[in-house]
């Protein structure tokens, strides 16, 4: 086995586990809703016949084993190869992005800009990120645990308390998703919510450029 490539569209992996799980499960069902509905009619009670004595059938019960154990074999590999590419770093990221998660907001600093956002009263934390660029996170809290989830994305991770995490995440089109803390982390839980901000390139050079020019001279900008 060679070590995983990762892979910065978490969407699409997922899709294909689910486009596995999905009709299994389906036909698993099937199964032994047709299995019960056979047995019930099948060997409904009748005034005629005597209940069967028989307690097992060696060589059903064999193969029933058999592919139920090669289901889930099919099913641990691929799900566990799927989880390493996702967890594994894409490398050569062009952009890192510290996320530090508190009670009850969301600071994103961008990694040698001194530019960093923490939200106001007025609104949520924006993440700006560029679109196809690997951008990479480095994700820790300062209290309890909570998670650092974007729906639209289907990705979701943890952030611990003395403890990074990292990732490498894709941004392919841009516009605006929504973010929130997946983990109950007290009071305002509900209220941790973030947005994403995923802009053009050069769009997000300029919104990086204007936002340092005032990080370094407070009071000055427009
Ligand atoms: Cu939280």
């Amino acid at each position: 086995v060679t070590s995983p490539v990762g892979v910065t569209d978490t969407r699409l992996e997922f899709r294909h586990l689910d486009r596995l799980y999905v009709p299994v499960a389906l036909v698993v069902a099937g199964l032994v809703l047709a299995a019960v509905v056979f047995a019930l009619v099948r060997y409904r009670a009748r005034a005629d016949r005597e209940p069967s004595a028989r307690t097992e059938a060696k060589v059903l019960e064999s193969v029933y084993a058999l592919v139920l154990a090669a289901v889930v074999a099919v099913l641990v590999v691929t799900t566990f190869r799927t989880e390493s590419r996702v967890d594994a770093l894409a490398g050569r990221p062009g952009l890192r992005v510290d996320v530090v998660a508190s009670k009850w907001t969301w600071r994103f600093a961008y990694a040698g800009t001194g530019v960093s956002d923490t939200g106001s009263g007025l609104g949520p934390p924006v993440l700006h990120v560029p679109t196809g660029t690997t951008v990479r996170f480095r994700l820790t809290s300062l209290d309890v645990i909570h998670s650092f989830y974007m729906p639209g994305l289907r990705f979701k991770r943890d952030a611990f308390p003395r403890r990074y995490t990292s990732f490498d995440l894709d941004f392919d089109h841009a516009g605006l998703l929504n973010g929130e803390c997946a983990e109950f982390c007290g009071l305002h839980h509900s209220d941790m919510a973030f947005v994403v901000d995923a802009m053009a390139p050069a769009q997000f050079r300029a919104w990086l450029a204007d936002r340092r020019a005032t990080t370094r001279s407070p009071g000055a900008g427009p």
